[in-house]
């Protein structure tokens, strides 16, 4: 019955993410992993790993090189800022594979961002912007304990300034950093891995692993209790969550925050505080051609209890209402996406991220946007490499809603060269979701797309 009970939630889990309108998975023009959220000055800036899109086509698993920036202001529109850093950035490191989870934090106006490189230890890249460019400024691994073991970092720094380090899988390791953060300061240190502190795992006895403690530990804190959120097994992974009246322990397990669900063997948590609410990041399989190696990252609402203990979650299809609705008066990239088909981020040095659309019909969708008292016209920045026929069709609440105007695309040769646009559009008023959808009888790329903005 248990069983049954489980499978059905898993499908049902599975169904509500699978590809419709849903806000989850959040990114939807390429697969994204391991969700770092970090919250600077009324943005969440969304640092995630990235699985290639032949991940596994040679049968060796994950194929991961780099890492990617998307941030918020109302948790429904992500604005996709590329590639951010990668293995490039560790002259030390191998190249070929291996940039695992990351996570960003700033102190004294720095970002320090702790990347895993599996096999390969843990490496810091600090930059002046959490957009970067983010530099290695120690040319050498910043945690050298074990080469295996030494993923998944995740930093915090406490009240009273001391900042640190947790990683690892199988084991749970952690060392104090100095203030600047880019040097460790004493020894490495393991949390006991006992059933008090990560809970008894299901299945076969595992020497190596005894708990449910798995890797992708998340520090938080909230009223003065600490959290340690976690990837947990056995695999298919869940996450589960322990809390401390100290960093350092002891650790008392408390459960399971998300059942095993979603098409993916792992997952990997996130949590932020955020204009009032909690939110609860993590990753599954449920973009097309998506699975265990091309994972795509997802937000729900975190709940808590009085008690201080997390309400369960399922997967869902995402936060349905935005905190803030956008405004169209302001240049806004075409890569600020709510959700998207048929459509992938590339970049360039002349317009940074842009986004091409695969075949005809392809759209994004922008939510919740605020035209005020009236919009009567649209201007972008787009090209194409096809002549004729191609066209940019702006509508209201829907793919086939109100047709605002339609942009005709010039051909402007290559994904490097740029037209402006300015149209006439029927006038519009009020909160509207705006869809975007793209025309054009190409087999493929059949145009690019850069910015828009309203005009009164
Ligand atoms: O993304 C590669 C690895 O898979 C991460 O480091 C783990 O947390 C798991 O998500």
């Amino acid at each position: 019955m248990k069983h049954t009970y489980k499978l059905i939630a898993t499908l049902i889990a599975i169904i509500n993410c699978s590809i419709g309108e849903a806000q989850n998975p959040i990114v939807q023009t390429k697969y994204s992993a391991d969700p770092a959220p970090m919250v600077h000055n009324g943005t969440v800036y969304l640092y995630t790993s990235h699985d290639e899109d032949d991940a596994n086509a040679d049968g060796k698993g994950f194929k991961m090189l780099n890492w990617s920036l998307y941030t918020s202001t109302d948790m429904v529109n992500w604005t996709d800022h590329g590639i951010v850093a990668s293995l490039k950035d560790f002259s030390w490191a191998k190249q070929d594979n291996g940039a695992w989870a990351v996570q960003c934090i700033e102190r004294n106006g720095k970002f320090y961002l702790y990347c895993p490189m599996h096999g390969g230890n843990i490496g810091v890249l600090v930059s002046d912007s959490p957009y970067g460019p983010f530099k290695d400024p120690i040319g050498k691994k910043l945690i050298n304990h074990h080469p295996w073991n030494d993923i998944d970092p995740t930093p915090f720094i406490d009240k009273d300034g001391q900042a640190y380090l947790f990683w690892g899988n199988p084991g749970l390791y952690y060392v104090k950093l100095n203030k600047d953060m880019i040097s460790c300061s004493g020894e490495v240190k393991q949390i006991p891995n006992t059933l008090e502190s990560f809970g008894k795992r299901e299945g076969e006895k595992n020497d190596i692993r005894p708990t449910t403690y798995e890797e992708g530990p998340w520090l938080y804190k909230r009223n003065s209790l600490y959290y340690l959120f976690f990837a947990a097994g056995p695999i298919s992974e869940h996450i589960g969550y322990s809390t401390s009246k100290s960093i350092t322990g002891p650790w008392k397990y408390q459960g399971v925050v998300m059942p095993t669900q979603g098409n993916s063997f792992t997952n990997h948590p996130g949590i932020i505080d955020f204009k009032g609410k909690s939110y609860f990041f993590y990753h599954n399989g449920a973009l097309p051609g998506g699975g265990g190696f091309t994972r795509s990252v997802c937000v729900e609402e975190a709940r808590f209890n009085k008690d201080g203990s997390i309400m369960q979650m399922n997967m869902t299809e995402g936060i349905k209402q935005s905190l803030n609705p956008l405004n169209p008066y302001v240049k806004t990239e075409a890569e600020t996406i709510a959700w998207s088909e048929g459509v992938k981020s590339m970049e360039d040095n002349v317009a940074g991220t842009f986004i091409t659309a695969k075949y005809n019909d392809a759209f994004i969708k922008v939510k919740e946007v605020d035209f005020r008292k009236g919009a009567s016209k649209f201007t972008t920045r787009i090209g194409t490499t096809h002549n004729g026929n191609v066209s940019m069709e702006i509508r209201l609440d829907s793919k086939n809603g109100e047709l605002l105007g339609t942009v005709n695309v010039p051909m402007t040769v290559g994904n490097d060269k740029w037209a402006s646009q300015t149209i006439d559009i029927k006038k519009v008023s009020g909160i509207h979701d705006l869809y975007f959808v793209f025309k054009g009888e190409a087999k493929t790329n059949i145009l690019y797309f850069d910015y828009w903005k309203f005009l009164k």
